[in-house]
């Protein structure tokens, strides 16, 4: 992890160990038949991962002063259906890949027909964990569904997933990239932040705004860091294969308009994120430390 203050560190220890604890529980036990089904689910979701998206919800709500019991909802959520994400982009039919977080992905680990069969299951399992919302403001449940459903779906991850495939060995203007990147890796981070907005009652449209911009320019520069990675990164301390990207002539910030046009959107966009924090003062400490993370992770 990059150089970032130690109350960060402490933080991230305290979020990820509530998401780690929620995610198990969430989880049907690995003895549960069918037997491999559940475990390749747990093998997918407690394989290790950072936790950014849930670390986006506690940090949101930390700014918003909303309860962590409320949080723990959307951050379990989120992070099933990225898991799930995951799955299905290393299978052969996408992205082909055979290590994810250091270890072999889970159609390796297992078989393809089971890691297509966890995905599924993973998903459903997200929705579930919603369902069971404890008290919220009214109506925040089927908010957060509709939010996270228009996240993941056609006009969002899927969609920009659908895009991502099509333009391998093409070339696209910077807004073509954009706009995929925004839906195939934004649309997920942007509902992180937007789901801690939900549940906080009365907030203003203007600090709802702030956020929902906030959103968007993590969620691209978080997508943007992970190209220049996949080009400067190695394959042990990333986790996947290095240059995977280049390997598979795919559409790219670096591969389209070169590593330092890439460090300089990043850099553009972190700014133009901490920028929408600053009506927030203080409370928004956590979400700032975790925009410069998101630039500055080597991993
Ligand atoms: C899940 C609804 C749904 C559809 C599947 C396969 C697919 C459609 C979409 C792929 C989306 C995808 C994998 C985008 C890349 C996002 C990205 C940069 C992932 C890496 O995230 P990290 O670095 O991973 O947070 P860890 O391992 O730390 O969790």
């Amino acid at each position: 992890m990059c150089a970032l203050p130690n109350a960060f560190k402490d933080r991230i220890a305290i979020y990820t160990t509530r998401v780690n604890v929620g995610l198990d529980a969430a989880l049907p036990l690995a003895t549960t038949r069918p037997r491999r089904l559940h475990d390749a689910m747990r093998y997918a979701v407690l394989n290790g991962g950072k936790r950014v998206r849930p670390l986006l919800v506690y940090a949101t709500g930390e700014c918003l002063a909303v309860e962590p019991d409320l949080l723990d909802t959307p951050a379990v959520a989120i992070e099933l259906i990225h898991a799930f994400s995951l799955v299905h982009d290393d299978l052969p039919a996408m992205d082909d890949d055979d290590l994810r977080r250091g270890k072999p992905t889970v159609h390796k680990q297992y078989d393809e027909a089971t890691a297509i069969l966890a995905a599924d299951a993973l998903q459903p399992l997200a929705f579930s964990v919603l369902a069971n919302l404890p008290e919220a403001p009214a109506g925040a449940a089927m908010q957060l569904v509709r939010l996270i459903t228009d996240a993941c779906g056609s006009t969002g991850m899927t969609g920009g997933q659908s895009i991502d495939l099509d333009a391998e060995g093409r070339d696209l203007s910077a807004s073509e990239l954009e706009h995929m990147y925004s839906l195939k890796t934004g649309a997920l981070i942007h509902a992180c932040i937007v789901s801690a907005c939900l549940l906080r009652k009365e907030l203003s449209s203007e600090d709802a705004n702030a956020l929902d911009q906030f959103g968007r320019n993590v969620g691209l520069a978080f997508q943007i860091k992970d190209d220049i990675l996949d080009v400067e990164g190695e394959t042990e301390v990333i986790g996947k294969p290095a240059g995977s990207d280049a390997s598979r002539n795919k559409a790219t910030y670096p591969a389209l308009f070169g590593l330092d046009a890439s460090r300089s959107r990043c850099d553009e966009l972190v700014d133009n994120a901490l920028e929408n924090l600053s009506r927030f003062g203080v409370a928004a400490q956590p979400l700032e430390w975790l925009a410069r993370y998101i630039i500055e992770r080597g991993r």
